[in-house]
């Protein structure tokens, strides 16, 4: 009878990790911080896969008092549940200084009670939110950073680091199924949560954007507040193969970031949410530091491209904690196209 082998040849999220750290790309202070944030993920996909049985749908807050974020957005009671969850895993690892979040006004540092690291993990704990009320798919996004040498109780000014300085990116989606989609700078891979063992398990080693692409993804109702180049570049998409590309498109918009962008990530396409009159004064609707950067290194690392449309995403020097920026990523022609209408705007005014 053949040996019973022990492995099945899969491998998990600790076992890849394992074989970051042996091969030198990573420490073991962040591969014990990727797999606390994974377990959390994991905690938070069981409060979402519960839906209106879990109790947890609809508005935070009092009654009749909604609980408005520093975004200026209505939280859900998930919102702060996923938030929650996030704060308590990483409280006690001993592998962090400080964290940021979306739903916080400020950073915070790690307590003087508990041990601390030199990373930085910056979230957006449940990104999409508004999608869940209706079932759906939304996700977690977080990156990481190191932070600066001699600090010891970081601020937010610590934070403000370029996409370049991230040591550590990926989101969790929950859908069909829940996935961790993750980067340590040496490709972007995607595991699937094996929801018997409870362990996420590496499903695809090395996603793979193609640069061409058919499909785009926009929300079309703004279309009367884009500026100029942008309206030049969807117009010429929506013209088709009589157009000036030469090409028929298609368009997908599901209004969670992270459903969009793993989308992308799988069969291509670009994703885009530029600068509008909306948004204009806020310098656009995403924001840069715990969803562009982190979604446009897991990009750049499938062989994608991420630009606000006039530089590189990775390399936008952060202001403020909370700072918004138009947003193109994705099959790195198609974003490199949507950036020479920018250029050329640009040039010629
Ligand atoms: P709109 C969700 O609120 C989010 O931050 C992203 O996940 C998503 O891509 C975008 O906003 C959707 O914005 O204006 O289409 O609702």
């Amino acid at each position: 009878a053949p040996t019973p082998t022990a492995s099945t040849g899969a491998v998990s999220l600790t076992r890849y990790l394992i074989e970051e750290q042996r091969a030198g790309r990573i420490s073991a202070d962040l591969r014990l911080l990727v797999e606390v944030v994974a377990r959390a993920c994991k905690t938070i996909s069981i409060a979402v896969g519960k839906g209106a049985l879990g109790g947890v749908l609809g508005e935070a807050g009092g009654a009749g008092k909604a609980s408005i974020n520093i975004q200026g957005e209505a939280q859900k009671k998930l919102d702060v549940i996923a938030n929650d969850v996030l704060l308590e895993a990483n409280a006690w690892g001993g592998h962090l200084a400080g964290m940021a979040s979306e739903e916080m006004d400020h950073s915070v540092p790690m307590s003087d009670a508990s041990p601390r690291g030199n990373y930085l993990l910056l979230f957006d704990p449940l990104d999409g939110s508004s999608n869940i009320d209706v079932n759906i798919s939304v996700g977690t996004i977080f990156s990481v950073l190191r932070c600066p040498d001699g600090v010891t109780s970081p601020v937010d000014a610590d934070f403000l680091q370029p996409g370049t300085a991230q040591v550590c990116a990926g989101y969790t989606t929950y859908g069909p199924s829940t996935m961790l989609v993750l980067t340590v700078g040496n490709g972007t891979h995607a595991f699937t949560l094996d929801r018997e063992v409870g362990s996420f398990m590496l499903t695809t080693r090395g996603m793979t954007i193609p640069a061409q692409t058919r499909e785009f993804a926009v929300n079309m109702s703004n279309q009367r507040h884009w500026q100029a180049p942008m309206q030049a570049y969807v117009g010429d998409l929506l013209a088709g193969k009589d157009g000036p590309r030469g090409k028929d498109f298609n368009m997908r918009w599901v209004a969670s970031m992270v459903a969009d962008v793993h989308r992308i990530l799988t069969r291509g396409g670009i994703f885009t949410y530029p600068l509008d009159a909306k948004c204009a004064d806020k310098g656009g609707k995403l924001r840069l530091m715990y969803e562009a950067n982190p979604m446009s290194l897991l990009v750049e690392q499938a062989g994608g491209a991420a630009s606000t449309g006039r530089q590189r995403m990775l390399e936008v020097q952060p202001v403020h904690l909370h700072q918004r920026v138009p947003v193109f990523l994705g099959s790195k022609h198609e974003v490199e196209a949507a950036v020479a209408y920018h250029h050329a705007h640009d040039a010629a005014h």
